[in-house]
C-alpha cells in the first residue's frame, strides 16, 4: 500500500483529525500529513505549519539517527538490517529515506522502497521515502519537519538516511542526535579531502559489506579509519568514536552497532545533554523555517518581481554590480504596500 495518500477534494480531514490521527498511530493520517508538509501550496503549507504546532506540544522520548554515507555504500540494506535489531528489542521506527534521485523520476522512490522490503511489511516500521527536493544529499528542512510529526506519532527511533555529498550531513547533523558514517572497506584512500568534513560529525563509524571477499581488506580498513579518527578533535569529551565491522548480509556487527547507539544516548542523557540538542535542533528549525518564509516573501513581492529583470540585465552588462544589484532589490521590497 503506498504511503502516499492523494490530497483529494473529496476528503480533507480537518487539522484536529489529522493530530488526533498521527498521535492515536493512524499510518495515513501520517503520511497525509508529510505530504501536506512537502506540498508547495500555500493552502496546505498553512494547514500543516498547523499541525506542526500541535505535533511539537506533545513531549517524546525518541532518538534521531542519521545513517550517511557515499552512494552505493549500503545505506538502506543496513537501514533494514538494524531496523529488525530495533524491532526485536521491542521497540518501533521510522525511516525516513532519502532518495538522491527522487526528484529525477518517481520511479527510483519505489526503488529504495523494495529495497526496505522487510521492513516495509512489518507494523512496527513507518518507511517514508523522502524527495530530495533539489537539496544536496536529500535533506531538507522538510525533513526536520517530517521528523517531529513521527516523533508525536510515537515512533522510538526515527532513522534518516542521507548521502554524505559534503555539505547535507552537515544539515542532517542539526536535525539529529547521533550519526553514524557508513563506509566501503578500502574506502581510506577517500579519507582524504571531502570525507574529512564527514567523518568529523561522525559519532560512530561502520564499515560495511565486511563479508565475503571483501572480508580480508576490513581489518586494514579499519586500523586505517581509527588512525583518522584519533587525528580529528572529539565531538563530545565523553564520547570515543569507535569503528565497527558490519555486514548487512550476515547480520555481522549490527547488534554492536545498536548497543553502541544505545550506550551513546545513555552517556548523553545521563549529561543531560539530549534536551541541550532538542533546543538547539528547535532553533535551528526556527531560522531555516524563517529564512524560507523570508525568501517567498521577497520574491513573491510585486516591487521585488516587477524591478528584478531589470535589475538582473544590469548586472549582467556590467553597468551595475552585484552588490548594487541586490541593494536596489531589497530597496524595491523595502519600498513597500
Ligand atoms: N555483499 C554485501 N552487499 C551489500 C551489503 N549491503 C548492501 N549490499 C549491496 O550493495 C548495493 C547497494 O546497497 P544499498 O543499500 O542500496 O546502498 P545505499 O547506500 O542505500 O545506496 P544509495 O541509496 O543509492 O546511495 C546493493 O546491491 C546491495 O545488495 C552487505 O552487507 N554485503
Ligand atoms: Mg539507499
Amino acid at each position: 500500500m503506498s504511503n502516499t495518500i492523494p490530497l483529494t477534494r473529496r476528503y480533507d480531514p480537518d487539522v484536529e483529525t489529522v493530530v488526533n490521527g498521527i498521535i492515536s498511530g493512524n499510518r495515513h493520517m501520517l503520511s497525509r500529513a508529510i505530504t501536506l508538509i512537502e506540498s508547495r501550496k500555500p493552502e496546505h503549507e498553512r494547514k500543516a505549519h498547523e499541525i506542526l504546532d500541535r505535533c511539537l506540544a506533545k513531549k517524546t522520548t525518541s532518538i534521531r539517527i542519521g545513517i550517511t554515507g557515499s552512494p552505493g555504500a549500503g545505506k538502506s540494506t543496513f537501514i533494514e538490517a538494524l531496523g529488525e535489531e530495533i524491532i526485536s528489542q521491542g521497540l518501533t521506527l521510522a525511516v525516513l529515506a532519502i532518495d538522491p534521485s527522487s526528484h529525477q523520476s518517481r520511479g527510483s522512490i519505489l526503488g529504495d522502497k523494495a529495497r526496505m522490503e522487510k521492513l516495509t511489511g512489518k507494523k512496527e516500521a513507518f518507511i517514508r521515502p523522502t524527495a530530495s527536493s533539489g537539496y544536496l544529499g536529500g535533506t531538507s528542512p522538510k525533513t526536520h519537519e517530517t521528523i517531529v510529526l513521527c516523533e508525536a506519532a510515537g515512533y522510538d527511533v526515527i532513522v534518516v538516511e542521507t548521502v554524505g555529498v559534503g555539505q547535507s550531513e552537515v544539515l542532517v547533523d542539526t536535525m539529529v542526535d547521533f550519526i553514524l558514517l557508513l563506509m566501503l572497506p578500502g574506502s581510506g584512500d577517500e579519507l582524504q579531502g571531502i570525507k574529512r568534513g564527514i567523518m568529523e560529525i561522525a559519532d560512530t563509524v561502520a564499515i560495511t559489506k565486511t563479508d565475503g571477499e571483501q572480508s580480508g581488506i576490513a581489518a586494514i580498513s579499519r586500523a586505517e579509519f581509527e588512525a583518522a579518527l584519533r587525528m580529528l578533535p572529539a565531538k563530545y569529551p565523553f564520547w570515543q568514536r569507535e569503528v565497527i565491522l558490519t555486514s548487512a548480509l550476515t547480520g555481522k556487527g549490527i547488534g554492536e552497532v545498536w548497543q553502541n547507539i544505545t550506550e551513546f544516548f545513555t552517556q548523553m542523557r545521563q549529561r543531560n545533554l539530549l534536551e541541550e540538542r532538542r533546543s538547539q535542533q528547535l532553533k535551528h528549525l526556527l531560522y531555516t523555517v524563517l529564512e524560507d518564509m523570508l525568501k517567498k516573501e521577497f520574491f513573491s513581492h510585486p516591487e521585488v518581481i516587477s524591478t528584478k529583470e531589470n535589475i538582473e540585465q544590469q548586472v549582467l552588462s556590467t553597468s551595475l554590480s552585484p552588490f548594487s544589484g541586490a541593494k536596489a532589490m531589497m530597496e524595491a521590497f523595502t519600498r513597500r504596500q
